[in-house]
């Protein structure tokens, strides 16, 4: 795939069908090898814990904050273009920014944040969690998203690859999202300031698939599918670049309850929770 000037990556009529119908998307060789080679400096410096101060926007999604980073299995970096400026409006910002306006005609989609996500190799337990995007977030009146994975290197079954719950997009309530409770908190129940990570109970009927892709491929999800990740049981990382893009007017929405989706905002969950 050649484009140097042109950022547009052009979806079918059947893709953006699908993408509404079955909530996810998978997308090909979406950017060359050239392009990928621009963002590797970046994720390295962040997954590292290369930039200082991020606080809690550097942690690990599958154990509780405070967690040594030495012990880190899925290691994750909030807002990179927060913390560096200069990584803003990146060239997967652009393209994933053409996908999302093509996704999204009925309105003007923004991008609301971004992470960086890193599975260390042989780390069964670096899981996520099965979730819907929309239990971690507040109650807003638009909800539409569409979140992209972008991978830095191969990601496969055996290292921890996306899976989804197609059709669980459709189901007409959310369902109910728990903080994790690693037994770490002795006095009561876990709460959000405890654990970031979120989980839902797995229904009988959920028929997961795995949507492995190659480095430069991306996955689009929705913001209702149920979704998460495996552990990683091969001897390489699993690298993948996240960027979600939401309704401009619900990023506003977010922002006015102080939710920037850093792990540093004090928010009162109790009361903006959808
Ligand atoms: O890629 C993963 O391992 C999971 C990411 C995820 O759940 C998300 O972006 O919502």
């Amino acid at each position: 795939m050649s484009r140097r000037h042109d950022t547009t990556y052009r979806l079918t009529p059947e893709e953006i069908r699908r993408y509404r119908e079955q909530g996810y998307l998978v997308l090909h060789d979406v950017l060359t090898e050239e392009e990928m080679a621009t963002l590797d400096p970046w994720f390295e410096h962040f997954i590292t814990g290369k930039e200082p101060g991020m606080g809690r926007d550097f942690c690990d999604m599958s154990q509780p904050y405070g967690t040594p980073v030495e012990e880190f299995r899925l290691v994750n970096a909030m807002l990179p273009g927060v913390y560096r400026p200069e990584f803003k409006n990146n060239i997967f910002h652009q393209v994933a920014q053409s996908i999302a306006d093509q996704l999204y005609p009925e309105g003007k989609a923004e991008m609301d944040y971004e992470q960086f996500l890193a599975k260390k190799p042989n780390k069964a337990q670096a899981e996520f969690a099965m979730h819907q995007d929309l239990g971690y977030w507040p109650k807003t009146k638009n909800t539409w998203t569409a979140t992209f994975s972008l991978a830095l290197n191969d990601a496969t079954v055996e290292n921890g690859c996306l899976q989804v719950v197609p059709g669980s997009n459709r189901e007409p309530e959310l369902r109910p999202h728990k903080p994790k409770d690693y037994g770490h908190q002795k006095d009561g129940e876990v709460n959000r300031d405890d654990s970031h990570t979120l989980v839902i109970e797995m229904k009988p009927e959920d028929k997961i698939i795995f949507l492995p892709v190659k480095r430069g491929s991306v996955t689009v999800h929705d913001e209702r599918i149920v979704h998460g990740s495996g552990g990683n049981y091969t001897d390489e990382w699993r690298k993948t670049y996240v960027m979600a893009f939401r309704d401009a007017n619900t990023i506003a929405e977010e922002r006015t309850m102080g939710f920037t989706h850093s792990h540093n905002d004090t928010v009162n969950w109790a009361e903006i929770i959808v």
